[in-house]
């Protein structure tokens, strides 16, 4: 490990320091949270001297949230910390989110002292049973351990299936003095500033199991259809997948989560995967189903009805009370392509076909609007102007399905969503954690140039996590926070209408969001019509800060945009 966990060397370093350099070995770039009065002012201190941005959020969740994001942008661990008691019950929805999308993630807590005895009652809660059932490993750091147990995190954290793990860090520990004389000095004098473990989009080649049991099923396919998910994100799985389509002339489809793995502009894009209704057409006529990194968490929980043999190849074996997969590769995605390229033959698919069947699906979701602004022409106009440069976050509501159909995405990642958990209030944190990495100049950026994201959200979503917007406000990022100002939770007002139940619990009531933004000190617009959309997307995107743009929506068209992408 390298020493720069201790800028100043006359110093000692702390436990704190090592911590911190274990995750900066790791090539963690920000660490976000809420903080306590004990070990967290210790880790805060302790990140400064590594060089380390602490990132201060309104709530431990848009903490968990924004390094979710930054996890599955980067492919390195995504880092936040909180105080014991209620901010570790504080961060559980975040820490479930990256549960269920898979997202690796190191979730740092402080403890009431060992040596109390658990004498006190204020406070305190069983901090590893309560994250227990949503992550995959929980220590407590020792004096004696402290590298050994952040390699075991961090190793966990980052082996497939990617999850949360998470660290307690008692406070009488954290500001300790570290003596080399200890278990762990070794490990932090003899420093190579090498980087612990790999990077996920650097991990390679996993060996081929059960290739024996795939190939009856995939040889002879003359319509495979590859259904690409969220564990074939990277960009060696997604260079994998295009020569794979390319060579043999197969089309894919992608999860929510994989849009942009097949840009939604190649000749090979056959739309979206949701288990629902907009995706049959196509399904239909395919005579075999390869998913790629496909993991049934994302998918709607409805019964599997597609008669055609479906495969999987993935980095981990999945499931199969859901989809009933006729066999699974489970290795790397580059060398299952490979695999699947030998055992087929070039495809009968016409894609021209496809292509047309695609337009026709995305037309569906765009039904016939009255005078007033609907949410799929927001998106339709959002994206004209802004896909080509920016990343997007879609929030959970009634706007996510015009948003996953027709915003497009070029890249894997381009489009980040919470899709295994499908939480509100993950649009904007998400998009502040992937803003961070795009800051020009910024530790651990990823581009060097100045990318804005946009976050695109409901209003119910929005007020659930709005303290963000001073996050970004704060951090001075190019969030472009594009509001479906509707009053209503419109996604539960449908079912409740679809039920015939009388209209409860699902009006908001009015926001004046504009005011709101300008009071945090971001920049405001409102749009009530396209062509107010378009200048107030154009200012925003030159606008070197955040800016909330109040899209006033009718939301009468959602209904039959949401039976188009669902059926019902
Ligand atoms: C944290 C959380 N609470 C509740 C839900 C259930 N839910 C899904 S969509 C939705 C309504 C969202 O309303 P809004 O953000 O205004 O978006 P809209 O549906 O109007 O587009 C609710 C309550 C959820 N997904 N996540």
């Amino acid at each position: 490990m390298a020493l720069h966990g201790c800028r100043n060397r006359h110093l000692m370093p702390t436990i704190a320091d090592l911590i911190v350099g274990a995750l900066r070995d790791a090539g963690v770039g920000f660490i976000f949270g809420m903080p306590g009065g004990g070990s967290s002012l210790d880790l805060m201190a302790a990140a400064g001297r590594a060089g380390i941005p602490f990132v201060l959020t309104a709530t431990e969740t848009g903490a968990a949230l924004a390094a979710l994001a930054q996890a599955e942008v980067s492919g390195r661990p995504g880092v936040c910390l909180t105080t014991l008691g209620p901010g570790v019950a504080s961060v559980v929805n975040g820490v479930a989110c990256a549960w269920l999308d898979r997202a690796p993630l190191v979730v740092v807590t402080d403890s009431q002292p060992s040596a109390s005895g658990g004498r006190y009652a204020h406070q305190r809660l069983d901090h590893a049973a309560l994250l227990g059932p949503i992550t995959k490993w929980s220590a407590t750091i020792c004096a004696d351990a402290v590298v050994d147990t952040l390699h075991r995190a961090i190793d966990c954290a980052t082996t497939e299936p990617r999850g949360p793990v998470h660290i307690e860090c008692p406070g009488e520990v954290a500001g300790l003095e570290y003596h080399a004389s200890r278990r762990d000095g070794e490990d932090f004098e003899v420093s190579t500033g090498a980087a612990h473990g790999q990077p996920a989009h650097l991990v390679d080649t996993a060996p081929l199991r059960d290739p024996d049991a795939v190939i009856p099923v995939v040889d002879g396919a003359r319509k495979p259809l590859l259904i690409v998910g969220l564990g074939a994100r990277r960009p060696l799985d997604a260079e994998a997948i295009a020569a794979l389509c390319a060579s043999h002339g197969i089309p894919a489809m992608v999860t929510y989560k994989a849009k942009g793995v097949i840009a939604d502009t190649d000749p090979h894009f056959a739309g979206v995967f949701t288990n629902g209704a907009i995706e049959r057409a196509i399904v239909a006529e395919a005579d075999l189903l390869v998913g790629v990194g496909l993991d049934p968490v994302e998918l709607l929980p409805r019964p599997w009805t597609f008669n055609q043999p479906i495969v999987n190849v993935a980095p981990w074996a999945v499931d199969d009370r859901h989809v009933p997969f006729a066999a699974q590769l489970v290795t790397d995605v580059p060398t299952g392509m490979e695999f699947i390229a030998r055992v087929l033959a070039r495809s009968d698919w016409d894609l021209d076909a496809v292509r047309r069947t695609c337009v026709a699906a995305r037309q569906n979701v765009c039904p016939p609007a009255g005078p007033r602004l609907s949410a799929h022409r927001v998106i339709q106009v959002a994206a004209d102007a802004a896909a080509a440069r920016a990343r997007v976050a879609v929030d959970a509501g009634a706007h996510m399905f015009a948003a996953t159909m027709l915003w497009p995405a070029f890249e894997p990642n381009g489009m980040l969503i919470s899709n295994g958990l499908s939480t509100m209030g993950f649009a904007l944190p998400a998009a502040i954690g992937a803003a961070l990495l795009e800051r020009e100049g910024a530790p651990g950026a990823i581009h060097d140039h100045d990318r804005p994201v946009v976050a695109l959200t409901g209003d119910g979503g929005l007020l659930i996590c709005a303290g963000e917007l001073l996050t970004a406000v704060r951090e001075r990022l190019r969030v472009i926070t594009i509001v479906f100002s509707d009053g209503r939770l419109s996604l539960i007002d449908i079912k409740q209408r679809q039920r015939r139940l009388p209209e409860c619990g699902v009006e908001l009531g009015a926001v004046d969001w504009c005011r709101m933004a300008e009071s945090l000190g971001a920049a405001a617009e409102r749009a009530a019509d396209e062509s107010e959309l378009q200048r107030a997307l154009a200012r925003a995107l030159e606008y070197r800060g955040p800016t909330v743009i109040e899209a006033r929506i009718d939301p009468g068209t959602y209904a039959d945009t949401l039976r188009a992408v669902r059926g019902n």
